[in-house]
């Protein structure tokens, strides 16, 4: 696709789901990808696969980070190689949710990892990426919120709300790049069958499995598909905010199972 050529795309979060849906998704159009995340062998898996799929010439480079380390996100920002330190787009995907307790129940290790990786470790990634874009008059920021942004479920509490978080962040984002050229947009989706609940129930797969029983939930590459549509409409136009659920799910405490 002309419009994408050479442009650079950063997805944080690429070694699973979205992330790596996303990474497939602009793999076959010109762009440079930017694959961050902590488990470096699913990068590097997934890059092999995608220059199998489109072509050696596809460039992809590797960043092993932990979003929630400020020093190292500043320091992989800032000492990328010059051919890759202009990022036009940068994907905030990378985040967790961990447990399901009643508020007053809840483990604060399992808060703090949601408010470090889904609050700060995107605070972080914008604060030292959008400075370049704002100098270089281009850049497009998608950050990925939740329906639970949207809508608090019991036991969602502190995941609900790193996500409210998110979406607050992604306005206060766009009023504060008003006036320059840089686009943001928050994707919110409800349920994706990812990695996403083995992580939130720590590994308990059955009950990660239980969480899509009797309904068709959406795939990573529906998600993909959308981010996909926002950063590639003409540069006069900010799509805001897209709330994208599966049709068996009407809110957050709201679905249709068949079994
Ligand atoms: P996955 O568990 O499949 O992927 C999460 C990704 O985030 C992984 O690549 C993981 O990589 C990365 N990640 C987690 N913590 C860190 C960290 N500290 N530093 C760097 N990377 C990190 O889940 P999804 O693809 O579903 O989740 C992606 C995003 O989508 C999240 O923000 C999630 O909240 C959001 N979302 C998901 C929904 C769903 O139903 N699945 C619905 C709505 C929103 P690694 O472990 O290698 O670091
Ligand atoms: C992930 C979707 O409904 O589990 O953000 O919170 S939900």
């Amino acid at each position: 696709m002309v419009f994408l050529q050479n442009q650079i795309v950063m997805i944080t979060g690429a070694s699973s789901g979205i992330g790596a849906a996303c990474a497939s998704a602009f793999a076959d159009t010109g762009s440079k990808l930017i694959l961050a995340a902590r488990r470096y062998q699913r990068l590097q898996q997934l890059a092999d696969e995608l220059k199998n799929k489109y072509g050696g010439s596809l460039q992809i480079h590797l960043l092993q980070l932990d979003v929630r380390d400020s020093l190292a996100v500043e320091s992989a920002i800032n000492n990328l190689p010059s051919p890759w330190s202009d990022i036009d787009i940068l994907i905030n995907n990378a985040g967790l949710s961990r447990g399901l307790d009643k508020l007053h129940e809840g483990d604060f290790q399992d808060w703090e990892e949601m408010i470090d990786t889904n609050i700060k470790g995107l605070l972080y990634l914008t604060r030292y990426v959008v400075p370049g874009m704002v100098t270089r008059e281009r850049g497009h920021v998608v950050n990925i919120g939740s329906i639970a942004g949207h809508q608090t479920y019991p036991g969602g509490n502190v995941y609900c709300g790193t996500k409210a978080a998110v979406r607050a962040i992604s306005e206060g984002l766009k009023q504060d790049l008003l006036g320059t050229a840089v686009r943001v947009t928050s994707v919110d989706p409800g349920m994706v069958e990812t990695e996403f609940s083995d992580v939130r129930f720590h590994g308990d797969e059955e009950r990660a499995k239980k969480v899509y029983q009797g309904l068709t939930p959406l795939t990573p590459e529906d998600i993909a598909d959308v981010v996909f549509f926002c950063v590639t409409r003409p540069s006069r136009v900010n799509i805001s905010e897209i709330l994208i659920v599966p049709t068996d799910q009407a809110s957050a405490t709201l679905v249709h199972r068949r079994s």
